[in-house]
């Protein structure tokens, strides 16, 4: 076994740009993972292969990123028992469109976490939130990084409020004046 909890995998190695964010989240919460590139439709015998030993090999979720006809999450989600999440990659055309409806569109009884286009960091940090519901250390980690962000976004608003300051309206101001 490698030991690793996460299995970040993809379509192609030009998926990694996107899909990077994932393990990256993953690193920042000390999540053990492991990455590889499992395409569907090319190595669909891998694919099979991967899907079917993931739990066995100690994996507790899959994110799997894949654009275009992306057929691989939904794959991997009908061959393991685990939680899979989707990440739809976009490719030159369409904008995304296209990974996100191949992905999103499961049909019954066979789920997909499908976050947004090239959201792979929320991949990330939603397998952290997984394999926290049963580890308080982790499920303690996430708390403090949500209250960062509630920090983050706190500043912002400090931010634009000591920038704006309100100011009387003329007299004669009509609505019309606006933006
Ligand atoms: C998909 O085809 C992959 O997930 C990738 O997003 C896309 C293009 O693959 P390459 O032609 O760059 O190998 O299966």
């Amino acid at each position: 076994m490698s030991g690793a909890l996460v299995g970040v995998i993809m379509g192609s190695d030009s998926d990694w740009q996107t899909m990077s964010a994932a393990a990256q989240a993953l690193r920042e919460f000390d999540v053990a993972h492991e990455v590889r590139v499992v395409s569907a439709h090319r190595m669909p015998h891998d694919m099979v292969e991967y899907a079917e030993t993931a739990a066995d090999r100690g994996l507790a979720v899959v994110i799997a990123g894949a654009g275009g006809a992306a057929h691989l999450p939904g794959m991997v989600a009908a061959l393991t028992p685990l939680p899979v999440i989707g990440v739809p990659v976009a490719l030159t055309h369409l904008s995304g469109l296209d990974s996100l409806l191949s992905i999103v569109q499961m049909p019954a009884g066979v789920p997909v976490a499908t976050v947004a286009v090239g959201n792979a960091r929320n991949a990330g940090l939603l397998a952290v939130r997984i394999l926290a519901a049963t580890d308080p250390e982790l499920r303690a980690r996430m708390s403090r990084f949500q209250s960062e962000l509630r920090a983050a976004a706190a500043a912002k608003n400090d931010g634009v409020a000591t920038e704006w300051r309100p100011e009387p309206l003329a007299a004669d101001w009509r609505p019309e004046q606006a933006g």
